[in-house]
């Protein structure tokens, strides 16, 4: 592994100026596309009100619309999302030869592992970010190899926080189902049921330099079904609307739900993958912990019966998620 393929390598020898290959072109660069003044007011949703149909209505307008939106009031307790940070943070703040023993192998089909870049870049740029991902549910999916050892209590902080998440990824998905007019039950069972896949991944994006020429994350929507965030204190998420880039303010504790391409191609377009990047910091490490809810790779996704009729052909093709995926980082037109 060549010493500086890592952008915590590179950021700590970077004062000034970053490498060429972190210099965005005009047309992405944050200093430039930003609409300052205006933080983007997504939808910010209390599920702790006790009106169901409310909480219904404000979470299928939001998915609608936005594809965005920030839960306060979950029943995540903040100590379980402190603990996932804090192990997160302290693997990452670990000498980059104890990372290495985790890092994703050269040959593998699989994300899991630590690293660097996942996309193909079409001008060969690079993100000012390092992950690390790895399964964490069901049991079956998980590869326990790729769950850090240090700090010891990585694995029951990560276990405790999914623990809890699975109350609100099923919440999330019987309202989105009751939204499109189908019961509670169907868009879990589209999307893989019981073998529905969550997949964790912490982002480190170490201070920058140039935060007006870098990105973290470039912009993308995801492929998973939904995705459950959290992040740290540092701004950084923004969101495309319109064909401009926001911040999306940050609230602590809120649970940030990005709805995904695949729950997209289940509603027949009814619901909207959020295009989303983020910016980096100039003085403090920025992290973030989604998780993604993906079918499993031989799952079959495409638009729900229920929602196809002559008025409404299906707007996309079935097919396993698997190939999607690959489709997508190679860019391949699906
Ligand atoms: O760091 C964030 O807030 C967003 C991360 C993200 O979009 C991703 O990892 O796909």
């Amino acid at each position: 592994m060549h010493a500086h393929e890592r952008v915590q390598d590179i950021a700590s020898i970077s004062k000034d100026e970053i490498p060429a290959e972190f210099i965005r072109s005009k047309n992405e660069q944050p200093g430039i596309t930003t609409v300052h003044g205006t933080t983007l007011e997504c939808p910010t949703i209390d599920f702790s009100i006790q009106d169901d149909e409310k909480i219904l209505n404000q979470i299928v307008e939001a998915s609608r619309d936005w594809g965005m939106y920030q839960i306060v009031n979950h029943d995540i307790p903040n100590e379980a999302i402190k603990m996932l940070q804090e192990v997160g943070r302290t693997f990452f703040e670990l000498p980059q030869e104890e990372k290495e023993v985790y890092a994703k192998p050269p040959d593998s089909k699989s994300v899991e592992g630590y690293g660097t870049r996942l996309q193909k870049e079409l001008e060969g740029k690079k993100g000012w970010v390092d992950h690390l991902f790895h399964r964490v549910w069901p049991p079956a999916a998980i590869n326990y190899q790729f769950w850090p050892k240090n700090p010891p209590s990585y694995r029951e902080a990560s276990e405790e926080y999914v623990n809890h998440l699975h109350k609100v990824v099923d919440k999330l998905f019987k309202m989105l189902s009751l939204g499109l007019g189908i019961e509670g039950h169907e868009l879990k069972k589209a999307a893989g049921g019981d073998d529905l896949v969550y997949l964790l991944k912490i982002n480190y994006y170490p201070p920058c330099p140039r935060p007006d020429l870098a990105l973290g994350v470039v912009a993308h929507t995801d492929m998973s079904a939904l995705t459950i965030l959290v992040p740290n204190d540092v701004q950084g998420l923004q969101a495309c609307r319109d064909g401009h880039w926001y911040d999306v303010k940050y609230i602590p504790n809120a649970l940030v739900i990005h709805i995904g391409d695949q729950m997209e191609i289940m509603s027949n377009g009814r619901y909207k993958s959020v295009l989303h990047r983020t910016t980096v910091n100039k003085e403090k490490a920025r992290l973030s912990w989604p998780v993604f809810m993906e079918p499993p790779q031989e799952h079959v996704v495409g638009p729900l019966s229920q929602l196809v009729n002559d008025e409404n052909p299906p707007k996309y093709k079935s097919k396993k998620f698997g190939e999607y995926c690959y489709c997508k980082l190679n860019k391949i037109p699906q």
